[in-house]
């Protein structure tokens, strides 16, 4: 029996499903989680000692890899002047001046523990500006586990066909109306019905909830123009492709100026570090300025504001998200051959160092094409791919990531194992 076989039967006795948050738990892919003991660069090292190729990243925040000596260095340095205060520190002044110049829409920001926080507190500041109650989400899009947000949401609530969660309330559900990214269409016919009645837009504008779904041209420039027709503040959920797609996040590859963005992940490094900002006339808003209430007892932490500075700064070094881009172009590249080589039905959705495939399809864009693919084909795959030393987000609605620290040798290594693994799912 392995060491992560002893170790999920002891955990199962104490967490729910073994875990402390649901998609690690391989129900979509089967089997039992391996249990990770340490990173390094691009690395996991599992229980049993065993190797693999890390492309799940903890979701997205080691895009500088695990345990980068810069990184580290500094928390050792944080860490000796103790952990938390509970009270205003001046390296938070230090990294929310680093999002504010980074991300042309932010004129404030405020610091959170987790994405969740961060959404959810941007939901409220929207009703608190507009006075309106409700809100559109996307169909697959995730935006943590709030009762508002887990309405049709994407990720592990899409895995286990639970994206309308048990417990909450309907009088809080339906206040979210649910769209279909990529159909600006599905958006307006809400608005024209109530004009007056919806406070905000929420949208992933690059979604990794369903798998990586790219946005059509001029989908997120449409939802921009609409919400500023109807006083609708345009939320852009950036708690994934914040600092990982472009420095300025998707907003800036597309030249967007939402009202409020949500950032988490990339900026804390690895540490619980999150953040909601947006323009000085709705953050302002916020507590103890203005009558939106938020709190929280570790927002700003000194160690996750040091990992979250420290990854940012390694981020800004010339050329960085040039080499992430050339990695992913190489792994798409490569997938996208190996899928023809193979014969299977298949198709890759890649950005930047994002990547999805998706199995027994031949092309995904919104949320019907993407939970049409085969998660039975795409269990097959992941476990595949695990047998050949290379560790993928255990669900078919995830998005893999690569690292600054991924280097050819490793996307070699990678598309053999998947070149093989193609070729096994033909039958
Ligand atoms: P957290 O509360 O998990 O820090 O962030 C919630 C969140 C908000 N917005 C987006 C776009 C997100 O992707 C997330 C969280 N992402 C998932 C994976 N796709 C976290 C992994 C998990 O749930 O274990």
């Amino acid at each position: 029996m392995s060491m992560s076989h002893k170790l999920f039967l002891e955990a199962q006795k104490y967490l729910p499903g073994g875990v402390n948050s649901p998609v690690r738990a391989w129900r979509a892919v089967g089997g039992d989680p391996l249990f990770i003991q340490r990173g390094r660069g691009c690395r996991v090292i599992d229980a049993d000692g065993q190797e693999y190729i890390d492309y799940v990243g903890s979701w997205g925040p080691l895009i500088v890899g695990h345990a980068h000596s810069q990184v580290v260095r500094a928390l050792g340095e944080t860490l000796k002047r103790g952990t938390s205060f509970g009270a205003p520190t001046p390296r938070e002044i230090e990294l929310a001046k680093i999002l504010v110049e980074a991300v042309p829409s932010l004129e404030k920001v405020r610091l959170t523990s987790s994405g969740t926080e961060a959404a959810m507190t941007a939901l409220r500041l929207a009703r608190g500006y507009t006075g309106r109650t409700k809100i559109i989400k996307f169909a697959g899009c995730y935006h943590g586990h709030s009762d508002a947000l887990l309405v049709r949401a994407g990720s592990g609530a899409l895995t286990f066909s639970t994206p309308d969660s048990a417990g909450v309330p309907e009088a809080f559900a339906s206040q979210t109306l649910v769209a279909e990214y990529n159909d600006l269409a599905s958006v307006e016919v809400y608005l024209k019905a109530e004009p007056a009645a919806i406070a905000a837009v929420i949208v992933e504008p690059i979604p990794g909830n369903m798998g990586l779904v790219l946005p059509k041209p001029d989908f997120l420039a449409g939802l921009r123009s609409l919400t500023r027709a109807y006083g609708v503040v345009l939320i852009f959920d950036e708690v994934i492709s914040g600092f990982r797609v472009a420095r300025g996040g998707a907003q800036e590859i597309y030249g967007i100026d939402p009202d409020l963005t949500c950032l988490g992940k990339v900026i804390g490094g690895g540490l619980p570090l999150a953040a909601v900002g947006g323009k000085r006339a709705i953050m302002d808003l916020l507590s103890p300025l203005g009558p939106v209430y938020q709190a929280g007892t570790l927002s700003g932490n000194p160690l996750a504001v040091t990992a979250g500075i420290e990854t940012l700064k390694l981020m800004g070094s010339p050329g960085a998200y040039a080499r992430l881009n050339e990695l992913g172009s190489l792994m798409a590249e490569g997938l996208r051959a190996a899928i023809q080589d193979s014969g299977i039905v298949a198709c890759v959705n890649q950005l930047g160092s994002m990547f999805t495939v998706f199995f027994g399809v031949d092309q995904v864009q919104d949320y019907a094409t993407a939970t049409r693919s085969d998660t039975q084909l795409f269990a097959r795959y992941f476990q595949g791919m695990i047998d050949r030393g290379i560790y993928l987000p255990p669900s078919q609605f995830e998005t893999a990531f690569i690292s600054l620290v991924h280097g050819e040798a490793e996307i070699e290594e990678t598309l053999a194992a998947a070149k093989q693994v193609f070729l096994s799912l033909r039958s």
